[in-house]
């Protein structure tokens, strides 16, 4: 793995976990941990559980006894990463956004798809896709619940930036994060819009909006926001702190989209809302282990039923704790996990591909250009 911070973190927990509660095809092994600071990385290794560490990413590339390279750091450095891995032979996992631009998704891509044909497979953490209630919303989607789709609303909302002495971090810099909200939790809404849709977007209308625009640099990072101090110097915030965007869908759907860290109250408010011909389907992150669903079919006596997501039955649910006892963020991480080792074992694409999340990324690209030029509706 490359990287240690909080998606490291993440990361080296489902790796540590999924063996212990899933019957996998193949052995984990924690081999080694990459990061460019000897110190912290070795201090990092030990306490996340990796067996190395290596100072340069390069090294994990040349070592025969590393599969698989997990790249869980900033944007700008994904597209290296991920090509020298895969041409070397090495399966790879690699964090949301793909890439900080078309371009790079496109070459990753091209590299992955190559990369199949040798048996190294690609695929993206876009990790809300294994959220237990957020499978069961595609489950029934895929069975024809909703019907015809006709309105896709999501929202990604969270206000880790509201406070203005918030330091500047590696988020905040567009040279290395692409962009701001739209990447960062925008990503996250656009995959789950378009994998229980089954459906792409084609266009999009799009605000960009960026509320502070200078911040401390430096101070002390606390996990996502933490303090920089007001009095010390202050850095530009190159990115956008909001974006909201409407859609069309190629199923003929129509969308609302809104990704946000100023929205106040709202900590981790990842939330998708469908509205089909016969059903209706509601997700919202801050009560994860639930599905909210509203079937036509009951009649006069419908209304918005709250499925619990923890029964056997549902995804993933199975391997965990007894109904109604509840997963947490981290789990799905460990069921990323779970996917992609047992595709290795089966010689399968994991999903979602690095092609998937070109799809994405292009999305993005739309929005950003659509709000340079006065919201004009934009093509993807
Ligand atoms: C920060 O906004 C962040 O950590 C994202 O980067 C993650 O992808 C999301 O899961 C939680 O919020």
């Amino acid at each position: 793995m490359v990287g240690y911070a909080f998606m490291g973190a993440a990361h080296s927990h489902a790796w540590r976990t999924a063996p212990r509660f899933f019957d996998l095809p193949l052995a984990i092994e924690m081999t080694a941990l990459a990061g460019r600071d000897a110190e912290r990385v070795a201090a990092a290794a030990d306490k996340l559980g990796w067996n190395s560490v290596e100072t340069d990413w390069r090294r994990l590339v040349e070592r025969d006894d590393i599969d698989l390279i997990d790249i869980c750091v900033p944007g700008n450095l994904h597209a290296e990463i991920a090509i020298a891995a895969l041409e070397a032979g090495k399966h790879v996992l690699c964090e949301k956004p793909l890439a900080n631009s078309v371009e790079e998704a496109e070459r990753m891509t091209a590299v992955a798809e190559a990369a199949k044909a040798q048996g190294a497979v690609a695929m993206c953490g876009f990790s809300y896709r294994r959220t237990p209630a957020l499978s069961l919303a595609k489950r029934l989607v895929d069975e024809g619940r909703l019907g015809e789709i006709r309105h896709i609303r999501a929202q990604y909302l969270q206000d880790w930036l509201t406070d203005e002495n918030a330091p500047l971090t590696w988020r905040l810099d567009k040279s290395k994060s692409g962009s701001g909200s739209l990447g960062d939790i925008g990503a996250h809404i656009i995959d789950a819009a378009q994998w229980i849709a089954g459906s792409n977007v084609t266009g999009v209308s799009a605000i960009l909006e960026t509320f502070v625009k200078e911040r401390p640099v430096g101070g002390d990072f606390v996990g996502l926001g933490g303090h920089g101090g007001a009095d010390g110097p202050k850095g530009p915030v190159t990115v956008d702190d909001a974006a909201v965007f409407t859609a069309r869908f190629d199923n003929r759907a129509v969308g609302v989209f809104e990704a946000t860290r100023f929205a106040l109250g709202r900590k981790n408010a990842m939330r998708v809302e469908l509205n089909g011909s016969k059903a209706s389907l509601a997700f919202d992150f801050e009560d994860m282990n639930s599905l909210w669903f509203y079937d036509s079919a009951d009649g006069p006596n419908s209304g918005f039923r709250k499925i619990q997501a923890t029964e056997p039955e549902h995804p993933y649910t199975g391997n965990w704790w007894p109904v109604g006892h509840g997963l947490g963020y981290e789990h799905a991480f460990t069921h990323q996990v779970v996917d992609l080792a047992n595709a290795i074992a089966a010689g399968e694409q994991p999903t979602p591909s690095f092609a998937d999340a070109l799809q994405v990324q292009r999305v993005l690209a739309a929005v950003e250009a659509s709000a340079a030029d006065d919201s004009r509706w934009t093509a993807v």
